[in-house]
């Protein structure tokens, strides 16, 4: 039993993350979170919403709202859904709570101590056209480093460089497109977080058993001449937690908010302290300080390649450089991305499918399953409705559910709506528990060990092998010939389905809990030993036939959905 603290990256406020958001970061750090709770570990799953920097302030004023509203009734909305999707977050909080308004100026305050902060006074982009100094990401340009003509200001999202907006070719304003810039003086504090990059090295040196594509691309970042330069955290914005130096005034720096992707990873540690003002715990320090007790958590991060900058280099730099007990992360598990339909997913073009849109065509398990077994771990993958179709329809209704629709009619029909008692386990029955238990540890070291896909291809073998002795043991046509070997044959299939339902509840917690539901149980314990656990359920035991667990999507339905999502949202 060891303690894990997990957090997800989190997710902005202006709008409603698509599918590809939520695989490559929520989704697989919920699968983590539930596979952790039910091996018995002490699990604190934190998430929130990135609630500051100017899209929110332009989301709030096209809603005509004020920001505060606003982001109190997105953050409403997203929490909804996220409930809509079984994430499990033991606290969904808000980067621009008392807590991080707090914490994000202690840290300042104490980068300043440590002598990691300098003033600079910068000339800043002024647009004439917006009348407003215009935030690193609403300038739009070439990228230097690959030459992609769509590169934001703060960093490019082809070849994943963190930039400057004036490091960009022909500039122009994501605002309005003017490109009648000028450049004005203002003051900003920088982290002078390149003075670290031995440090950060050799920290990212002694993470060799992190996956690839993280340590790639903080490598590429820490190696290339400028992907470490001092980072400006101060930004000519009203919205936003106001600059001072902990809890004093900061000289010069009136008027000014920290940088969003300052705070935004500071919020992790604040949401411990609102998930303790909300109730649900005591002692949010014993999970993020070391000389607190957090030295034996195991901390774990998940977010999208794109993110991936910002937690190896300058959130470390942040807890590094104040010089405080800090938990640091153990490790950061990434995603590449989930293509939409011959496409790119985009929330700024409104393409694919979002989440609120999801959960109005199908139950969550659905899109869990379907995301989680083909979740981009190795390069990016693909959605299309054809796959979607036929990978539900083969996985969920074909093999497990109707695997249990078999089990417990056929039970129904000839023993009753109980575990019967007759027979007993013969050489099939022996070399389908043998079976099992090997696949069922391999399933756990992948699930260990964060291998999202190859779990899934591991849970749909464990399902098939249901269905292969169903088959080939056939108990309707022995029952006509020896009814009580046909008794023990549908005994272990019907606990078969309980175990199934434990292991198969990361992935789909609805469809588990009904299928513990139908089993009468709420034995959910872990199938640690095979063969006992396929005796959970004693003769007699009463259970009922569920209603149908995955109904097939139909041609109407994915022509229908393939229409209805091929253009843009507005
Ligand atoms: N808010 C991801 C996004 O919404 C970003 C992650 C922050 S993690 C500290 O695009
Ligand atoms: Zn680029």
């Amino acid at each position: 039993m060891a303690r894990h603290l997990i957090t997800s990256a989190i997710p902005y406020i202006n709008g409603i993350k698509h599918l590809g958001n939520l695989v490559g970061s929520q989704l697989p750090a919920d699968l983590y979170a539930r596979y952790l709770r039910q091996r018995g570990h002490e699990v604190l799953f934190l998430c929130a919403t990135d609630e500051h920097g100017t899209p929110a302030e332009l989301a709030a004023a096209k809603a005509g709202k004020p920001v505060t509203e606003f982001c109190a009734e997105m953050h409403a909305v997203q929490a909804g859904i996220a409930e809509g999707f079984r994430l499990s977050f033991d606290h969904f909080g808000r980067s621009s709570s008392p807590q991080n308004h707090a914490l994000t100026q202690h840290f300042a305050g104490r980068l300043a101590d440590q002598g990691m902060i300098r003033e600079v006074s910068e000339k800043q982009v002024y647009s004439n056209a917006d009348g407003r100094f215009l935030p690193d990401r609403y300038i739009e340009g070439t990228c230097p480093n690959c030459g992609y003509d769509k590169a934001r200001g703060d960093q490019c999202e082809n070849c994943t460089k963190q930039l400057d907006p004036t490091d960009l070719i022909n500039p122009r304003s994501a605002i309005s497109g003017s490109t009648d810039l000028e450049v004005r003086e203002t003051k900003h504090l920088y982290l002078m977080q390149s003075g670290m990059r031995g440090q950060l090295n050799d920290w990212i040196d002694s993470k060799a058993d992190w996956p690839i594509l993280t340590t790639s691309i903080a490598r590429k970042w820490l190696n290339d001449g400028d992907g470490l330069q001092d980072r400006g955290i101060t930004r000519d914005l009203d919205w936003g937690i106001p600059v001072r130096r902990g809890s004093e005034d900061w000289p010069g720096m009136e008027g000014k908010v920290f940088y969003v992707w300052f705070d935004a990873p500071i919020e992790y540690i604040a949401c411990a302290g609102e998930w303790v003002e909300a109730g649900k715990g005591t002692d949010w320090e014993r999970w993020w300080r070391t000389d607190k007790g957090a030295d034996d958590v195991r901390y774990t991060q998940f977010m999208g390649k794109d993110n991936v900058p910002f937690h190896t280099l300058s959130f470390p730099a942040t807890i590094l450089g104040s010089g405080e007990p800090w938990k640091l992360v153990d490790y950061i598990k990434s995603f590449n991305y989930l293509n939409y339909d011959g496409g790119q997913f985009s929330t700024s073009q409104g393409r694919g499918v979002f989440m609120d849109q999801a959960l109005e065509i199908l139950g969550a398990d659905y899109w869990r399953w379907w995301l989680l077994s083909h979740a981009p771990e190795t390069s990016d993958a693909e959605f299309t409705w054809e796959n979607f179709q036929a990978d539900v329809n083969k996985d969920l209704a074909d093999i497990l559910g109707n695997f249990v629709s078999r089990v417990t009619k056929f039970c129904r029909s000839k023993f009753g709506e109980a575990v019967p008692a007759e027979g007993s386990f013969g050489p099939e029955e022996e070399a389908l528990i043998e079976t099992l238990t090997p696949r069922i540890r391999a399933y756990e070291a992948h699930m260990e060990a964060m291998e999202v896909r190859k779990s899934a291809n591991e849970l749909r073998a464990i399902w098939t092998i249901g269905n292969e002795y169903l088959q080939s043991v056939a108990p309707w046509s022995v029952f006509k010939e020896d009814p009580d070997r046909a008794a023990a044959q549908i005994r272990l299939a019907l606990n078969l389905i309980r175990v199934y339902a434990v292991l198969s509840k990361p992935f789909i917690p609805d469809a588990a809990a009904s299928m513990l539901a139908s089993m009468k149980t709420t034995d959910d314990s872990w199938p640690d030993d095979v063969p006992a656990a396929l005796t959970a359920l004693p003769a007699g035991h009463v259970f009922e036939v569920p209603e149908v667990l995955f109904a097939k999507i139909t041609d109407d339905e994915r022509e229908d959905w393939q229409a209805r999502f091929s253009g843009v949202r507005d």
